[in-house]
């Protein structure tokens, strides 16, 4: 089926994963992305991976932005691009943005741990929602 103008732009699923509550970084993306005309399924907060992964699926996603404010991204993170590829979606976009740093962490050290989990990209607090609209626009594209 041929996809309408609107849908080219981008499907995104988005939510905060694991028990976190902090939920005013993932509403304020919510619109901005709705805004700029992409398809958003957003689970709000306390989402699994299996809820991402479920919805990725049953929206036909470009892409899955995970938000994690609360100090437990890593822990929550391990094994997501694993149960992609298990799912048949492994080559989904994956984002992950908020707090994820725990401590005195440098930049560098975290970025390169959730690269190595598998996300395309990692973004650090105090990132503006054009600043993700741009990477979705381009890796969105470069997909197709
Ligand atoms: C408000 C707040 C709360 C509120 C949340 C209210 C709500 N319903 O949302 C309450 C009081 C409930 C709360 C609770 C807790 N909090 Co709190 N909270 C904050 C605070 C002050 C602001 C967060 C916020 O809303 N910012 C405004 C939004 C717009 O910014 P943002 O969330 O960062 O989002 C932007 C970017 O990060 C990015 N982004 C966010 N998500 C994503 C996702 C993707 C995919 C991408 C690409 C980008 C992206 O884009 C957004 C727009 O610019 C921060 C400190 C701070 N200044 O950040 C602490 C903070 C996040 N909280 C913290 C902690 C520890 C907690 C608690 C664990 C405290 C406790 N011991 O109980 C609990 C967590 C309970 C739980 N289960 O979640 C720590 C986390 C530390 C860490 N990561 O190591 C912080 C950093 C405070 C600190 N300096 O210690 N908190």
């Amino acid at each position: 089926m041929s996809k309408t103008v609107k849908e080219k732009k981008g499907t995104l699923v988005m939510g905060v994963i694991g028990y976190d509550s902090h939920v005013i970084g993932n509403r304020i993306l919510e619109y901005a992305f709705r805004k700029k005309g992409f398809n958003v399924t957003n689970l709000g907060i306390f989402a699994s991976q299996k809820d991402f992964i479920n919805a990725a699926i049953e929206a036909d996603a470009d892409a899955i932005l995970v938000g994690s404010l609360y100090g437990h991204a890593e822990l929550d993170c391990k094994g997501f691009r694993e149960k992609c590829i298990e799912a048949g979606i492994g080559d989904i976009i994956l984002y992950i943005g908020g707090n994820l740093a725990v401590g005195e962490k440098k930049w560098e050290e975290v970025e390169k741990t959730f690269l190595d989990l598998g996300f395309n990209r990692v973004f650090p607090p105090q990132t503006l929602p054009n600043d993700v609209i741009e990477c979705l626009e381009q890796d969105i594209k470069i997909k197709e």
